[in-house]
């Protein structure tokens, strides 16, 4: 496992370094402090020519001043919380509203906008970026200081492994993701319409106009959202559903089969690439990046809609108000856990 470090750019006059880890399969995973942020996946297609296969923004001070979210670890909650409240133990909370009148991904200074420590440890067949944060209490007016660790390993079986872990001294909510988008083409001016995917989900959440669960979930079967076997993209995001007309695309949580092995998988007829996930989480929050994005730009270029997907993992978005989606309470003295593994290959 080859490690190399380069200036990525400053924040706040501080230096941030960019750490690419590659493998002997060509596959490489860049990523920067400022959000424990991903800044690039490299894999080679079926033909061995190798691009990246993520939408990223190409400097530190486009990220600073858009916050895209590309790539980005997202927390304390990511998703939405109604209006910013919540109860713990009786007591009422009023956290930070970014969105309208609710939360959005951890509110206005969420863990993305934070510059965390890293430490790098390589070994013949992996190598770890291990990102550390400590979010004070009352950060974004959520209650606890909160440590933070989380680790990127890419290992030698094409695997991009993230380890999330968190203590708390008060009880606190903590439900991250991280905020990738993959464009299997290769070339993030392509739609990802073509894309095909396939999920181990019956049930999705809907939303409201403000993109809140309805704290519905409801059978995918024989709907456009129904993954249960490979089907384009194209075939949901040009669908007549209203909520996906209403957001341009898909902008919603699939409920995730608890049983053994990979959770769903996402590859591009074209060039080959394929990325399975698997994950402990409930939840995989699937976005078709459904506008243009005009405020910055990729190699020279706006960012076109459904220029990338998400597979957002984390427990069901608003969970801490929505019986039935899971549980994001951490509590002190307990150790917060969980795992996503994407792994990348060729469709046969
Ligand atoms: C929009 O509703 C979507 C979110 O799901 C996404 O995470 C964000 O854009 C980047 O708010």
């Amino acid at each position: 496992m080859e490690l190399t470090t380069s200036v990525f750019g400053k924040v706040n006059g501080v230096e941030v370094n960019e750490y690419t880890l590659t493998n002997s399969k060509g596959v490489s995973l860049s990523a920067i402090p400022y959000g424990a942020t991903l800044t690039k996946l490299v894999t080679p297609d079926k033909n061995g020519n190798k691009a990246t296969i993520t939408v990223n923004a190409d400097n530190l001070d486009d990220i600073v001043a858009n916050r895209p979210f590309y790539g980005a670890t997202i927390g304390r909650v990511a998703g939405r919380i109604a209006k910013g409240q919540f109860s713990l133990s009786g007591k009422d909370y009023q956290v930070d509203i970014n969105e309208g009148d609710n939360m959005l991904h951890g509110g206005p200074e969420g863990l993305d906008t934070k510059l965390w420590t890293v430490d790098v440890e390589t070994a013949k067949n992996e190598g770890k970026l291990v990102f550390t944060y400590l979010s004070p209490d009352g950060e974004n007016n959520f209650p606890g200081n909160l440590s933070l660790k989380t680790t990127f390993t890419l290992t030698e079986d094409n695997e991009w492994i993230i380890d999330y872990e968190a203590t708390t001294d008060q009880t606190t909510l903590y439900n991250p993701t991280n905020h990738v988008y993959f464009n299997l083409t290769g070339d993030v001016k392509q739609s990802i319409a073509n894309h095909r995917m396939k999920l181990k989900s019956k049930y999705y959440a809907t939303l409201l106009d403000d993109n809140l669960p309805t704290g519905d979930l409801v059978k995918s079967e024989g709907t456009p959202f129904d993954f249960s076997t490979y089907k384009s993209l194209s075939e949901a995001i040009h669908s007549d559903d209203s909520e996906i007309k209403r957001l341009n695309g898909l902008d919603h949580p699939f409920v995730l089969e608890q049983d053994e092995g990979v959770k769903g998988s996402v590859y591009d007829p074209e060039s080959g690439r394929e990325v399975f996930f698997d994950t402990d989480c409930n939840s995989v929050v699937i976005f078709t990046h459904n506008g243009e994005v005009d405020s910055m730009e990729i190699d020279g270029e706006s960012i076109r809609e459904h220029a990338g997907i998400t597979l957002e993992t984390q427990t069901l978005p608003d969970a801490v108000n929505q019986p039935g989606f899971g549980n994001i309470v951490l509590q002190p003295g307990e150790t917060f856990r969980s795992t996503t593994t994407y792994t990348f290959g060729i469709k046969e």
